[in-house]
């Protein structure tokens, strides 16, 4: 990988982790919530979302302090959306990142509890940072909730839950895939840009970017299903491959989605130039992310 990148993300992970501490160590709470929510925000990851949102505001007036704040709130919606994810309702799972999933350490309240804190407070630290303007604060909580909420992540989930009764068609899986992963992944380029103060014509152009890069990231995610480590990925692999659900490599076969997959790097990178950030670590992410092993 690209040496710039690595320090970059090492950088941007370092701040986060910090933050996190800092909030949670803010937090007066009962224990027993503090420690699940700590449980599973600080359970590792990839921290993918909060480096992208970085990655974009470097891209252009690069602000560190202002984008701290919707960094932090976007992970601990992520976080909130795999500790719901993994409940019996939903997957069922008892690993998440090579850990026991939030329900299994805890229990299964106090996991959609958590969930529910992760979510709401979210909100009230981007509300709360002395930071943002207020017009910045209403921007990015209406960008946020509407990425996560009934129009975004919740709607994806719901036509994923339904694919699984009802095998997806490609574009069906591209509109499940948008909304489940993308929408906060355009949040995260959306909100990085808006407080670099990117022009409304080269949002307009990231837009297009942050869709190509969501598929870019699952399509990687279906291949490594099939072909991933599961010591790497922290999970076994071959989940999908059993069940009646679409994946990239079972509707175009394993050299088929290689192919798509280039399609959609080409069609991001294509939209990142246009966005006038040709030289910046969201291109570099653009590799990074396609060719990702966990
Ligand atoms: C419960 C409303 C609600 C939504 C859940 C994100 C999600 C929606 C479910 C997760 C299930 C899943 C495996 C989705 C595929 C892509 C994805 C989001 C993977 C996890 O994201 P990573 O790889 O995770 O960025 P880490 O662990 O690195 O943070």
């Amino acid at each position: 990988m690209h040496q710039a990148l690595i320090k970059f993300m090492e950088e941007q992970k370092v701040m986060l982790l910090q933050e996190m501490d800092d909030v949670l160590g803010r937090l007066d709470i009962p224990n027993n919530l503090k420690d699940s929510m700590a449980y599973s925000l600080q359970a590792g990851g990839k921290r993918l979302r909060p480096v992208l949102l970085a990655a974009s505001n470097a891209a252009y007036d690069s602000n560190p302090k202002k984008i701290q704040s919707s960094a932090l709130a976007l992970e601990m919606i992520h976080t909130y959306s795999l500790i719901h994810d993994d409940l019996p309702a939903m997957d069922d799972d008892d690993y998440r990142r090579g850990k026991l999933t939030n329900h299994k350490k805890f229990d299964e309240a106090t996991a959609i509890l958590a969930g529910d804190a992760l979510l709401t407070y979210s909100f009230e630290l981007i509300a709360g940072d002395p930071e943002l303007s207020d017009t910045e604060k209403v921007q990015l909580i209406k960008m946020l909730a509407s990425a996560s909420g009934p129009e975004g992540m919740v709607a994806g989930q719901i036509l994923d839950m339904e694919a699984e009764r009802k095998p997806a068609s490609l574009a069906e899986l591209e509109r499940i895939h948008a909304l489940k992963t993308g929408a906060l992944l355009e949040f995260a380029i959306h909100a990085g840009a808006y407080l670099g103060k990117a022009s409304a014509e080269q949002l307009s152009h990231l837009k297009e970017f942050a869709h190509y890069l969501g598929l870019i990231f699952q399509v990687q995610d279906d291949l490594l299903d099939v072909t991933g480590d599961p010591e790497k990925l922290g999970k076994p692999v071959g989940s999908d491959v059993a069940n009646e659900k679409s994946t990239y490599p079972k509707l175009l076969g394993l050299d088929g989605a290689e192919e798509m997959k280039e399609i959609y790097v080409q069609k991001a990178k294509t939209a990142l130039v246009e966005a006038g950030a040709a030289d910046s670590y969201l291109m570099l992410l653009i590799d990074h992310i396609s060719r990702r092993d966990h």
